[in-house]
């Protein structure tokens, strides 16, 4: 049959040249480059499956290991409005990507049948990768993959991951927007401006802003953003991937947030704001360094807190009260924010595990949702009812009520509600930061952020680490949780807990407490309880 060539083909082109076994984690496939391109080529497959089981709508393949170094490489799927792969497909993705090259028609035609799919259905997958030398050639395994089994690859190149799952949601979805880089921006980059000429500067707002692009494909896209900009922001950016600046190498989101320290490549101005991306251009943290050289982070959290509470006054100026606004977070989320959170914005809060889909899917009981990790990835996702209770009122409100719920139309229209995306985030804190006239010092003032400290611990296997209540309880192995809060117990303020990573091969602990000595400390002592 013509599938016996897609086998015979899938053999000689992308052999699976590994016995490791894979697992798709908490953000899809991610290891070594080089142990990637049958796993890419199966994704392949996998997504024209999953598209014909979803009556033949369009399903994204991203190329990226996010904040991972150059050498890793990665693989997801995104679904047809835009989210991750469902979780319950996780494992059908694990078995075809570990079978052996003999085993794979078989295990094929038995997931088709598995899953009921329709093979006669026509479908098209979208392809999307990073700037990583080894992308082109994995994007290319993937669109092999498709084809074989008859469906139609478009590759859009170097995308960052946020605007894969935009185009995913828009080709399914076309009130949400264009599926293209253009439709993106006009969208995205449209609703900035136009709020823009609503509020004008005022107080200590400054207009320039400087980024740290991680060498990743998010400042090249800021960079052709910058171009059609007008005096609205005044982008300075850095870390574009020229000068032999390397992938995410002491710059970017995750390096600035765990190392608590400024990125190289960047230009320090005191007290000058700095917005720190990560390698695929998803996650977003800000800080400053003050004029005694010392680094203030803004992280997920304040973006959260900053998002939320101008949504509140949003909601209040239009008088649109009644629709509940909530906020998610995870076990990382810093005790200060989630203090001021509930007890100063009053604005309930969820805590979920550690990944993106268990925030956005929490953030989906709301009828708005703000979620976002500590780590800068995060997002507002509006229900239905909301956008339709706020465009009412946009056309037939009093004067004053109209105006706010113009505004949050314009804002809603800037949020990439399909998953966090740094670009969208941008433009939705520089917004709020104009809107209120702040600088980078007033928002920092808002609350005090307690110290904290994140390790990584190796051990044999950590699989034997099991956590209950979001990560916050630590199951198994016995007797650890009661040694935790043995530790904890002695200190001012102090929070820990232990989780196993789902990127890597480590156990990660954090540490909070009244003084960042005290914290470092409980991180130490709590690490060494884990060995
Ligand atoms: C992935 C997740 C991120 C999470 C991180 C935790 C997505 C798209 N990304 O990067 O949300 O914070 O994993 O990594 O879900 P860890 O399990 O190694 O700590
Ligand atoms: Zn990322």
């Amino acid at each position: 049959s013509s599938l016996r060539v897609v086998y015979a083909f899938a053999r000689e082109m992308h052999p699976k040249t590994t016995d490791i076994f894979i697992q798709y984690g908490t953000a899809g496939f991610r290891t070594k480059a080089n142990l990637l391109e049958h796993v890419v080529y199966r994704m392949g497959l996998l997504a024209v499956i999953r598209s014909r089981v979803k009556n033949g709508r369009t399903i994204g393949i991203m190329i990226t290991a996010s904040h991972n170094l150059e050498p890793d490489n990665g693989v997801k799927l995104i679904d047809p409005d835009g989210e991750m792969l469902e979780q319950s497909w996780e494992a059908i993705a694990t078995k075809l990507a570990n079978v052996s090259d003999n085993d794979l028609e078989a295990t094929t035609a038995e997931i088709i049948k598995e899953v009921n799919a329709n093979m006669t259905l026509k479908t098209s997958i979208f392809i999307g990768m990073d700037t990583r030398y080894t992308s082109p050639r994995l994007a290319q395994a993937a669109a092999n993959g498709v084809m074989a089994l008859k469906g139609t690859p478009k590759e859009f190149g170097i995308v960052t991951t946020p605007m894969l799952h935009f185009f995913v949601k828009c080709r399914n979805d076309n009130t949400y927007g264009t599926p293209t880089e253009e439709g993106y921006y006009e969208k995205i980059v449209g609703a900035f401006k136009n709020i823009r000429q609503k509020l004008p500067v005022y107080g200590n707002y400054s207009t320039t802003l400087y980024v740290d692009g991680a060498n990743g494909v998010g400042g090249k896209k800021l960079n052709i953003i910058k171009k059609t900009l007008d005096g609205e922001l005044d982008l300075k950016l850095f870390n574009l991937g020229g000068n032999g600046g390397k992938l995410n190498l002491n710059c970017g989101a995750d390096f600035v947030k765990v190392s608590q320290k400024p990125p190289v490549g960047v230009e320090h101005v005191p007290m000058q704001r700095v917005a720190s991306l990560d390698g695929d251009s998803d996650r977003i943290v800000y800080y400053y360094v003050d004029d005694k050289d010392k680094m203030h982070l803004l992280d997920g959290d304040r973006i959260a807190t900053l998002l939320a509470s101008y949504i509140t006054e949003l909601l209040t100026a239009s008088e649109a009260k009644h629709l509940k606004l909530g906020l998610v977070q995870t076990a990382y989320a810093n005790g200060a924010s989630t203090a001021y959170i509930t007890q100063k914005l009053k604005v309930p809060v969820t805590c979920v595990k550690t990944g993106v889909k268990h925030l956005h899917h929490a953030a989906l009981s709301y009828d708005i949702g703000v979620y976002f990790e500590a780590n800068g990835h995060g997002t507002v996702i509006y229900s239905d009812n909301a956008k339709k209770t706020i465009s009412k009122i946009a056309e037939e409100g009093e004067s004053e009520q109209r105006k706010a719920a113009q505004l949050l139309l314009n804002f809603i229209d800037m949020t990439n509600e399909t998953v966090g995306d740094a670009i969208s985030d941008l433009f939705l804190v520089e917004t709020v930061l104009c809107a209120r006239g702040l600088d980078a010092e007033q928002w920092l003032s808002t609350y005090d952020d307690l110290p904290c400290r994140q390790v990584k611990v190796t051990v044999q296997d950590r699989n034997v680490i099991s956590t209950a209540d979001a990560e916050r309880v630590c199951t198994s192995p016995e007797g650890l949780q009661t040694r935790i809060d043995e530790l904890v117990a002695a200190y001012a303020d102090g929070r820990a807990f232990v989780r196993p990573s789902g990127t890597e091969d480590v156990v990660r602990v954090y540490a909070e407490a009244d003084t960042q000595q005290s914290a470092d400390k409980l991180a130490a002592e709590v690490s060494q309880a884990v060995y």
